[in-house]
């Protein structure tokens, strides 16, 4: 249940209130001029932003699961303090222990431009059972004209840890076959379908195929043209040189028990990553942000 805490600072808030409608779920609802919004406590999972006078830009699977322990399919997974499945060891949670676990709010600001929730995560004997680190963690959202994501990891132990991980954005889009991503000519990939293969980016993306790819070594902005809304949106990135471009295209959608078999043609995974070699060993006290920017150009 929320803490005391939580009720408080949401009883002096303009723009924030609490739904619990989901008996032990409590998600908080955003209401500013410029946007709505809705971040789930668990996860501290951003997972619908509507600004002003637009369609959705976050897409968020009708199927999506509410509960302890399953990350929502769709919004932006925060996924730390790894990428996909874990180096060394398969046994661990794919994508970390951040996502599928309850958050604190810690903060909240408002201002003419945006409402800014801080949500908060420190390690514990649960997270270091899977992972044996003393850390405290902070996810910073930003809501208004833009959608801005801050994860913030502090080392607050006596050894050192790396740490990899990705602000997995789903974003809506009109349908698959009618966008094309910009921002990542020239860039070499690793293409995960199938067999691992190294690749070089020659001018747009399109997708009409499963498409999992790490872009390495960039910190480029990335365009996504949506021709069947008429709109584009851009991904910025900081603390990241790797880029994950995702749509599971008809089979592995028809794999995923959280998301409608027709449901590829909605949404397109565009993540401000530390993948694979961008991962960042924080000695004692040191600290790594990870973030991203979502806007309407
Ligand atoms: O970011 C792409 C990816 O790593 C894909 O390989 C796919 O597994 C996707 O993440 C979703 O992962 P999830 O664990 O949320 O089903």
């Amino acid at each position: 249940m929320p803490s005391e805490k939580i009720h408080a600072l949401i009883s002096t808030s303009k723009t924030v209130s609490i739904n619990e409608d989901t008996p032990n779920y409590p998600i908080l609802e955003i209401n500013h001029p410029h946007a709505t919004a809705k971040v789930a406590l668990h996860g501290a999972h951003l997972y619908e932003w509507v600004p002003n006078g637009e369609q959705a830009v976050i897409y968020n699977s009708p199927d999506s699961v509410y509960k302890e322990g399953k990350a929502i399919r769709g919004g932006v997974p925060i996924c730390w303090p790894w990428f996909n499945a874990h180096p060394t060891d398969s046994s661990l949670p794919g994508h970390g222990l951040a996502r599928n676990r309850f958050w604190e709010l810690d903060e909240i600001s408002e201002s003419s431009e945006a409402t800014v929730l801080t949500l908060l995560l420190s390690s514990n004997p649960k997270t270091q059972n899977i992972w044996p680190y003393e850390f405290k963690v902070t996810t910073t959202i930003s809501i208004g004209k833009e959608a801005d994501i801050q994860l913030k990891t502090y080392n607050t132990g006596t050894k050192p840890f790396t740490i990899g991980g990705a602000l997995h954005t789903y974003l809506s889009v009109g349908d698959i076959s009618a966008v094309k991503i910009s921002g990542l000519d020239g860039i070499d990939y690793i293409d995960t379908v199938g067999s691992e293969t190294l690749r070089t980016q020659s001018g747009n993306i399109i997708i009409d195929q499963e498409v999992d790819r790490i872009y390495t070594n960039t910190s480029h902005d990335i365009a996504l043209e949506d021709n069947t809304l008429g709109r584009e949106i851009s991904v910025s990135r900081n603390g990241s040189q790797s880029a994950v471009i995702w749509n599971p295209w008809i089979e592995k959608a028809k794999s995923l028990g959280d998301l409608p078999n027709s449901a590829y043609r909605d949404f397109l995974c565009i993540e401000a990553a530390n993948a694979r070699g961008d991962v960042y060993e924080l000695a004692p006290n040191e600290e790594h942000t990870l973030g991203t920017t979502i806007k309407i150009l």
